[in-house]
């Protein structure tokens, strides 16, 4: 007995050292250095030489346009940056440890230097890479690594142009690896080396296999065990085998196959993502020491396509609706912890989602590792994004991608789909009118490279579907013969945001499921820009308001539900994200997320949880508008305003300020009007769910304008006026409220004269500029403008008042890179006339040959505060005195000193 616990100890002794010296992997995040720009490789390794000024030291993850893809300025570095860092390799590492460097990703090309020489090259910036670089060091002392990244644009690599920001670095987790000499393989493509399939699965069995690639760096005849072994969710074990697995003299390489049954498994599904864990270990055969190990998850379930009834999982229906998700965040570009990585993928399953489109590119590994855990069914792609290249290296370049997204990502349970080739038409290179005949060539060669990427996807994995996301531009897709190339059919479509209306979208969904019967169809984009600091009663396509984003995601979020053939969809966007070439209410920015860059949920992520979710919910919408303001009702000292509660309870009941509302739910929504007063107004919904009360509270702090100034009880403080605009905005920085013009009246305030500016674009009229203003945090006060405005007037009582005039000269003389989506793209300069004017307040000339954009540059923000003193009861009249062309005012502030 005790021998044999002596035994037994000294097992687990061995075992566990084995295991520590064979198989390691750690970060190698912390102080490296950097330095933007091309440096001579020879001087790298040298550090005593280089002026460390030009070094700067930094973590990974880490990007070098976190800044400058944010700021003011167009453009954003695309170009070489190098990062340094020394590493000791300990003198008794030399026998027999392999060391491996791996990287979760690097925007886009990097070349590796150890000591001075190239150790190699990997082209892309979103899948896995690796070197072996125990060659290449030197033991019992500093090792000095290099890599110089690359985010220079390539035509060889995808994504030529795409709607977001391409951060340039080393901006996921670096490791180290160590092996001993025989130990699973990395060489297909930076896999684990071990690779799980689960041919069957049903309720009752489950067939799995595992393959093992194995790699031996011995020479000489070696014999190992594989061992085998499949844990449930507690540990123990359900399936284990042991195979010998001898290599001859030389033989490097060998792939073990190993299948096992599983009888009445249990399944994995959004309700219960259940994981087992397949644990492969190489063992020697003689002492029984690990060499190598790697833990696997599992997941076993069957699903499948139908293209008139939907997706079935387990056999069971389950339509699919989530988001897609870009890998940015608020100030950070791409570069993100794991935790930041793993909060997204809970902020979709907290929303009730259980569907993910990972776009446009493979993402963190904790994201799919996410999935796995919280049940979250998942398509992956490759960045083809808008145009291809019509070259050898970019097909092979697509290739290569595909199989290292394909290989990396193969053993998670949650990804069911294969995807590649976003919206490959839009950017087209040849006019399809006036150069038909070579449009029709690059057509055929999208499709024919459509056709290699599949063909090579269904090789690698024949267990999952492929997909192609089409842009609305439907005939283009199906003239070119894309359309029949992949298993499912994805659509991005955005009508009553880039053009048309809502009901568009019905139309279109049911024109697809016409022309295409047999394939599964998946919406997977579709959204509106929504600034959460803009608001408006009467909201438009394009004026970015939380109303306007609501009034579109409840007509979709309907019409997909009503539409079985609709297999799933996938908002745009989990989060708002960089694109670099975007202007709008927040510069650099698409606003298309139902959360902001830092994870403030809108209130569409509320809409959606309130009708996905099993939990209960009472919240208020536009909760995050905590500055409300508006114009009192005509003789009252109130302004109604429409209060909006998201419940899955049948009705609400709202207090105000100690006054009860009632309202039925419709649609998970409560709808009330709600008489608000100047200062605090508490409000509390209620709402009974499964027999149990839920509360939410809201405090608006509500500023209220004065109508009739002789009415207005408070004394008068303070105004601000959008003008051309009919839109709300809260600035909460300087905790002000902005809102919409109005016309004179007397005894109150308003414009007189003039129109709204409202710019005509390819995506037809706007209510406000897509111009970035320049000089300003707060874009939307100088993007909507009065053009030809006469007067503005306030028939304030006597007293000092402090006035300023906001400006930005809208109509640019700069050349813009228009975007992009949707419609194609092209370089606008537009015509632009002179404005001279006078302005004049109370009868005094204050400017005189005003000329905005000689003075100051067009599209940038000026404020102009004058001090006056009104006397005798006259108010204030400013009058616009036109010389040449139209006077502008884009917004208007009074206050009382
Ligand atoms: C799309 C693109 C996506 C864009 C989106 C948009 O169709 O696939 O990359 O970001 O539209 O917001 O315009
Ligand atoms: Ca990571």
């Amino acid at each position: 007995m005790r021998k044999n616990i002596y035994v037994l100890m000294f097992t687990i002794a061995a075992v566990f050292n084995g295991w520590s010296q064979s198989h390691q992997k750690f970060t190698i995040n912390n102080n490296w250095v950097f330095y933007k720009g091309d440096i001579d490789v020879s001087k790298i390794e040298n550090s005593s030489t280089e002026k460390e000024a030009q070094w700067e030291t930094i973590n990974i993850p880490h990007t070098w346009n976190n800044i400058d893809a944010t700021d003011d300025t167009p453009g954003y570095y695309r170009g070489i940056g190098w990062y340094k860092k020394s590493i000791f390799i300990a003198e008794e590492e030399r026998p027999k440890t392999k060391t491996f460097i791996y990287f979760e990703g690097a925007n886009q090309v990097a070349d590796l230097y150890v000591n001075g020489k190239r150790v190699g090259q990997h082209k892309g910036g979103y899948t896995r890479f690796h070197f072996d670089i125990s060659s290449f060091l030197k033991y019992g002392q500093d090792n000095i690594l290099a890599v110089k990244v690359d985010n220079s644009h390539n035509i060889d690599i995808p994504p030529l142009s795409a709607d977001f920001t391409f951060f340039g670095g080393i901006y996921r987790d670096v490791f180290l690896l160590k092996r001993s000499a025989i130990y699973f393989s990395m060489d297909d493509y930076s896999t684990s080396g071990v690779y799980i399939s689960t041919p069957e699965v049903s309720k009752t069995i489950a067939k799995v296999e595992v393959k093992s690639l194995i790699k031996n760096e011995l020479i000489g005849n070696k014999a190992v065990n594989l061992v085998n072994r499949i844990i449930d969710k507690y540990g123990q074990t359900v399936a284990t085998t042991t195979k010998k697995v001898k290599f001859s003299k030389n033989e490097k390489n060998k792939t073990v196959l190993e299948a096992f049954t599983i009888k009445n498994p249990q399944l994995w599904s959004p309700d219960n993502p259940y994981l087992y864990n397949v644990i492969t270990q190489i063992e020697d055969a003689k002492t029984g020491e690990v060499l190598d190990q790697s833990i696997e998850p599992l997941g076993l379930r069957w699903f499948n396509f139908d293209p008139e009834k939907g997706f079935f999982l387990n056999g069971e229906h389950l339509k699919l609706i989530g988001t897609n998700r870009h890998q940015d965040y608020l100030k950070k570009g791409n570069a993100l912890s794991d935790e930041m990585h793993m909060r997204d993928i809970r902020l979709l399953k907290e929303m009730g989602g259980n569907f993910l489109r990972i776009a446009h590119y493979p993402q963190d590994p904790t994201v799919l590792e996410m999935c796995d855990k919280l049940g979250i069914l998942a398509s992956v792609e490759i960045p083809i994004v808008n145009a291809i290249t019509e070259s050898e290296a970019f097909t092979e370049n697509c290739l290569v991608m595909a199989e290292e997204m394909v290989k990396q990502n193969n053993n998670h349970p949650s990804l069911i789909i294969w995807a590649y080739m976003n919206e490959v038409l839009l950017r087209l290179p040849f006019s399809q009118k006036t150069e038909k005949a070579r449009y029709e060539i690059y057509a055929k060669n999208v499709t024919q490279l459509a056709s290699k990427i599949e063909a090579h996807i269904r090789e690698l994995d024949s267990s999952r579907y492929t997909m192609i996301p089409n842009h609305g531009a439907i005939s283009r897709y199906k003239d070119a013969g894309l359309t029949a190339v992949p298993m499912i059919l994805g659509w991005n479509l955005y009508q009553g945001w880039y053009g048309g209306v809502f009901k568009g979208f019905d139309e279109n969904l049911d024109e697809l499921h016409e022309l295409f019967p047999n394939q599964a169809l998946i919406v997977t984009e579709y959204g509106a820009d929504v600034h959460p600091r803009l608001h408006s009663f009467e909201s438009n396509r394009f004026d970015y308001t939380v109303e306007y984003g609501n009034k579109y995601h409840e007509h979709y979020l309907k019409s997909i539900v009503e539409r079985p053939f609709i297999v799933g969809a996938n908002i745009w966007n989990l989060n708002d994200f960089y694109s670099e070439s975007r202007g709008y209410a927040l510069p650099r920015t698409n606003l298309k997320g139902i959360t902001t860059l830092n994870r403030e949920k809108k209130d569409t992520w509320w809409l959606y949880k309130t009708y996905l979710s099993k939990e209960p919910v009472v919240k208020f919408g536009q909760n995050q508008w905590t500055i409300r303001g508006g114009v009192a009702e005509s003789g009252t000292q109130h302004c109604t305003q429409p209060v909006t509660v998201y419940s899955n309870g049948n009705s609400v009941e709202l207090l105000h300020n100690g006054k009860t509302y009632n309202v039925e739910v419709k649609n998970n929504i409560a709808r009330f009007s709600i008489p608000f007063v100047n200062g605090t107004n508490a409000l509390v919904a209620k709402s009974v769910i499964d027999s149990k009360t839920f509360v939410d509270v809201m405090d608006v702090d509500f500023r209220l304008a004065p109508n009739k100034f002789s009415d207005y009880k408070d004394e008068f403080y303070q105004l601000n006026v959008l003008l051309g605009s009919k839109r709300i905005y809260e600035d909460k920085k300087q905790s002000i409220i902005w809102i919409p013009e109005k016309a004179y009246q007397a005894g109150s305030w308003g414009f007189v004269g003039g129109e709204p500016y409202q710019p005509k674009t390819k995506y037809g009229s706007l209510p406000s500029s897509e111009l970035d203003i320049i000089d300003s945090e707060n874009d939307p006060i100088y993007q909507t403008q009065r053009v030809g405005i006469e007067q503005f007037k306030l028939d304030v009582p006597d007293g000092k008042y402090a006035i300023t005039l906001h400006w930005a000269e809208l109509e640019s003389d700069k050349e813009h890179e228009k975007l992009v989506y949707n419609l194609g793209d092209d370089k606008v300069k537009e015509d632009i006339s002179d404005r001279v004017y006078n302005i004049l307040i109370n009868t005094v000339y204050v400017e005189k040959q005003f000329n905005l954009r000689a003075r100051y540059g067009s599209e940038k923000a000026v404020q102009i505060k004058y001090e006056i003193q009104v006397t005798s009861g006259k108010g204030i009249i400013i009058d616009f005195e036109k010389i040449k062309g139209l006077p502008v005012l884009n917004a208007f502030q009074v206050r009382r000193m």
